[in-house]
């Protein structure tokens, strides 16, 4: 089994490796700024849930790397497909973290949900893995049209057991699509292990079935995950087709909001993994650079708190709307009789319950 590629080191025994390529001491704060407002963001929305003042949030506590680091390596111009565990990366190429905020409490800011278009960043995925064929089709259409347009999508452990990830794999690798997948293997499917998923070592050897190349990288060092993507991506630009890539890490929190992992598992296990988690590792990392000071880690961290509390007062200044909302955007012409109906009692039970 190939060994994950790693490149920050723990400072002691396990040594660092050189910056990849391409990487300015810039480029390196503006990377780790996307970590630290990605995971300020998802410590608040899980205060926010717990308060009951969003709905149940897929938290990604540990997994900031392998967002950031693989949007790091795409042009502004390429397209990315997150899923559910990817909620907040729309923020890193603009999007207001209200709109997130929003998506997890069901009902958005009065613009509703980002327009895809304008970030190059489609819908937050549930279903899992029904994304990756649009990330191929999407990667398709480019090819036609003449343009390097890449096609960038997650996907977890779990996922790799769908068919859409296959059919997905299969048509990218036979059309040779500029498409990088990012396959987050953090070893649970909510309760399923990935030992009772999938009969291969890794996920990284499944490429072999669609001719693709692929590489395994932990998943908690946002520099290997951004180095592989580089180089997938730069592959992908240039005609070579698709790459896999398996960032190999472990899910440090519960499934979600609404999970209790105790139930399934040891929490010794995961205590086992955290030391690696890629925000403070990364912060070690280029302070051993002489890359990090302390005022420019504090300022980084004083500003994504002020980001998300600015988006926190903007998500709850907007009146909720009622349940009738839910009759809403279902057609794109008229309601049928059906759904009429429905609405109608709805109104009439709200106008009994004095709403
Ligand atoms: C098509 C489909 N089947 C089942 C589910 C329910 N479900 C939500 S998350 C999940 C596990 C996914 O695990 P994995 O792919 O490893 O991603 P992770 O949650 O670890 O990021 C399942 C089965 C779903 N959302 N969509
Ligand atoms: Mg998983």
């Amino acid at each position: 089994m190939d060994e994950p590629l790693r490149i920050i080191g723990n400072g002691t025994d396990v040594p660092d490796r050189d910056v990849p390529d391409g990487l300015t001491d810039k480029d390196l704060i503006e990377l780790y700024r996307w970590l630290v407002l990605l995971r300020t963001f998802d410590e608040r929305a899980v205060a926010l849930q717990r308060q009951g003042r969003i709905g149940t949030y897929p938290l990604y506590w540990g997994e900031e790397g392998t967002q950031a680091g693989p949007l790091y390596a795409c042009s502004d111009t390429d397209w990315v497909f997150p899923s559910y565990r990817q909620c907040a990366v729309a923020t890193l190429r603009g999007a207001p973290p209200s709109v997130i905020l929003g998506w997890c409490r069901g009902y958005g800011g009065p613009a509703g949900f980002y327009n895809p278009r304008t970030y190059r960043v489609a819908p937050i995925c549930v279903p899992i893995a029904t994304h990756l064929p649009h990330a191929v089709g999407l990667a398709w259409a480019a090819k036609i049209r003449g343009e390097d347009t890449v096609s960038l999508a997650w996907i977890g452990d779990g996922g790799t057991s769908e068919g859409d990830f296959h059919e997905a794999l299969n048509f990218a690798s036979v059309f040779k699509t500029a498409t990088v997948f990012v396959c987050v293997n953090n070893q649970w499917a909510i309760s399923t292990p990935v030992t009772r998923q999938m009969a291969t070592a890794t996920v990284a050897e499944k490429a072999a079935a669609y001719a693709m190349p692929a590489e395994r990288v932990d998943g908690f060092d946002p520099l290997a995950c951004y180095d592989a993507a580089r180089r997938a991506v730069q592959r992908a630009r240039e005609g070579g087709g698709p790459s896999l890539i398996e960032a190999f890490c472990y899910r440090l929190g519960p499934h979600g909001t609404a999970d209790d992992p105790r139930l399934y598992r040891d929490d010794r296990e995961a205590e086992r993994w955290r030391p690696l988690e890629p925000v403070g590792r990364m912060a070690s990392f280029l302070a051993r650079l002489g890359v990090l000071d302390d005022a420019t880690r504090d300022g980084i961290a004083g500003e994504a708190k002020d980001r998300v509390a600015a988006a926190v007062r903007e998500l709850e200044a907007i009146e909720p709307p009622g349940p009738e909302v839910l009759f809403d955007h279902v057609y794109a012409g008229e309601r049928p009789w059906s759904l009429e109906e429905g609405l109608r009692e709805l109104r009439a039970l709200r106008r009994r319950e004095g709403d």
